[in-house]
């Protein structure tokens, strides 16, 4: 097998058949830095999230998902699918307004072009979900939000207006079912390509805590960064002075203490059962 990319936390391959396999590995990112400590089953689990997603979205979007064997090493954590040529955008959709949208309101009062009213504020709920595409940007930089209509220059109108459309449905479908069981979906981020037909499928992973921003429910409230679901133990534990780490010095974060890592470990899990309604293990 070829070894073709390696993001943060995940790895692509390609069988010698052609077939691409999307790995996940149990690697965690926070304050931008990879961190030394695995998460454990952090790979599966947002793999089996992510395959039941593409199930409940089939409606939706066709995906890029092909049937084929997945090496023992691989086993619960990888996908295999069909090689895409990949839309140069990242499609995004937001119901809250957090992270780099509210810098860019707070600046502009508007967000990819989209005018939003006045008195918003970190975390607030958007009047309704917005399409905010952004650059793909080098590994190490962080994505540039862009109007939809430099989309439409680049993809033509017609591509621009169904990359809207899938990824507000994508938002819609998710945010509506997680709401349902206590979970904000704030924001997510999904990859679209073209197969050989010209068709337009979603790749990559689909509203994994690693593509969308999840909020416990019970905890929103607008005017302050908001709890995350997946990993505010980490995040609470990197700041503290238990870790010795400054985050604006540089050196790296430290290595994870075992609880948090357990703690976190079980938010992962926690998310599974209650977006899927399945028993982890
Ligand atoms: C593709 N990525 C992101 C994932 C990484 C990077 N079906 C496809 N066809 C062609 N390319 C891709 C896909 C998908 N999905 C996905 N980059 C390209 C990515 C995992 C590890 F380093």
């Amino acid at each position: 097998m070829k070894h073709l990319y390696s993001g943060k936390v995940r790895e692509l391959y390609e069988r010698s058949d052609g077939v691409l396999l999307l790995v996940a590995t149990d690697r965690i990112s926070a304050f931008d830095y990879v961190l030394e400590t695995p998460i454990p089953d952090k790979g599966r689990i947002l793999t089996q999230l992510s395959l039941w997603w593409f199930e409940q979205l089939a409606d939706v979007v066709p995906n890029h998902l092909v049937q084929a064997p997945i090496p023992a090493e691989f086993a619960g954590r990888a996908m295999a699918c069909q090689r895409l040529s990949m839309v140069p955008v990242e499609c995004v959709a937001r119901g809250y307004l957090t992270g780099s949208a509210l810098a860019d309101y707070q600046r502009s009062g508007e967000v990819c072009g989209i005018s939003l009213p006045p008195g918003l504020s970190d975390g607030s709920r958007l009047p309704e979900p917005v399409f905010t595409p952004a650059t793909k940007a080098p590994l190490g930089q962080h994505d540039m939000n862009i109007p939809a209509a430099v989309v439409a220059e680049q993809a033509g109108d017609g591509v621009a207006a169904e990359l809207a459309r899938i990824t507000l449905d994508v938002y819609r479908r998710g945010a509506e079912l997680a709401a349902s069981r206590g979970i904000i979906v704030a924001d997510t981020k999904i990859e679209l390509g073209f197969d050989s037909g010209g068709e337009l499928l979603l790749a990559d992973e689909v509203l994994t805590p690693d593509s969308s921003r999840f909020w416990p429910a019970d905890r929103w409230a607008p005017g302050r960064s908001q709890p995350s679901f997946d990993k505010q133990y980490v995040r609470d534990w990197l700041t503290s002075p238990a870790s010795g780490w400054d985050r604006r010095g540089p050196e790296p974060p430290p290595p994870l203490p075992g609880d948090v890592v357990e703690r976190t470990r079980r938010t992962y899990i926690e998310a599974y059962e209650r977006l899927t309604g399945l028993q982890w293990a």
